[in-house]
């Protein structure tokens, strides 16, 4: 592994073609307009690229597919991954045939593990940040498709320029992006605004699980495969429920624990400073940034992993 600049990461996609463009499991805003901004860019540049997910990307995100030639018999000759800290978030059937030969990782993580043969990696408030810088550095002029991508990274990476990630620069280069024709309202309302009615259900059910722990300093909500089948929703929709615990007055730490098929859970932590949600996630297994991390439960191991996650919790509220 060598870390490079975004110089050097344009220079090395400018010198390659059929490039393929990793985006991570249970794909949010920053991953897709990472990658689907990149593609975009490359394909200015004359070469052939294509954004692949392990899971079915939802199509609120469709708006940044605009303009995308098809590539039929496309043979990826380098392999490029975005937002992605560690290449279990490529989910199984990626991991097993890419994992290992990812030639370039654009990431904002600290907990990246280094898995790429080069690696351009800053902690900012969105992978989108660095991809902006990536493309300019390609030459390739941000036009309204490629500022709809970077601005919904930069959004929803942020809750909507609402959290202690955002910094001058990100709220300098979302301006930018309005100035190169970012459709910001709609995207705003896409992203923060509307709810399907089956995720509404979904939400009803999910605060009904809430459980206040630690004399209400931490909050933790389930979401089940049941709850799934009785508002009709499912995982593409939960976006939104990591944030809803730490909304509680007096929750410093919130905590979200999601059911998946085969029985395991997908953990999310929310904090507030001077809580650090990727310290609690590290103890697990997992990791992210400061004020949202994430980690795994094993199935058959709910009880056993969530007196481990409390215990973490309960060092972190302790020792801050
Ligand atoms: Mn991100």
């Amino acid at each position: 592994m060598r870390n490079v600049t975004a110089e050097q990461a344009a220079a090395l996609l400018r010198s390659k073609d059929r490039i393929l463009i990793l985006t991570h499991l249970n794909p949010d805003g920053d991953t897709l307009g990472s990658g689907f901004a990149l593609l975009h860019a490359l394909q200015h540049l004359g070469k052939t690229a294509r954004v692949v997910c392990g899971d079915k990307i939802p199509p609120k995100y469709d708006y940044m597919r605009r303009g995308i030639q098809g590539e039929a018999g496309f043979q990826e000759a380098f392999v490029v991954a975005v937002d992605i800290a560690d290449t279990k978030l490529l989910g199984a059937r990626l991991e097993a045939a890419y994992g290992e030969r990812v030639d370039l990782c654009i990431d904002h993580h600290l907990s990246n593990t280094k898995y790429a043969d080069a690696l351009f990696l800053e902690e900012c408030a969105a992978t989108c940040e660095l991809i902006y810088r990536v493309i300019t550095a390609m030459g390739v002029e941000i036009t309204p498709v490629i500022a709809d991508c970077i601005y919904t990274g930069l959004s929803t990476d942020t809750g909507c320029f609402r959290y202690s990630n955002v910094t001058p620069e990100t709220l300098e280069l979302a301006a930018d992006m309005l100035r190169s024709g970012a459709n910001f309202d709609d995207i705003n309302r896409v992203m923060f605004e509307t709810k399907t009615r089956t995720y509404l259900k979904l939400e009803a059910l999910v605060l009904d699980s809430l459980e206040l722990l630690f004399g209400g300093r931490c909050a933790l909500v389930t979401i089940t495969q049941e709850m799934f089948r009785q508002s009709g929703s499912n995982e593409t929709e939960c976006d939104g429920i990591a944030s809803l615990p730490r909304k509680i007055e007096g929750v410093s730490v919130g905590l979200t624990l999601r059911e998946r098929e085969d029985g395991s859970f997908k953990v999310s932590v929310r904090t507030y400073a001077p809580y650090d949600a990727s310290a609690i996630c590290a103890k697990m297994g997992g990791g992210g940034h400061a004020r949202a991390a994430g980690c795994e439960i094993e199935a058959d191991a709910l009880k056993t992993g969530k007196d481990r996650l409390l215990d973490a919790v309960g060092t972190e509220l302790e020792t801050r």
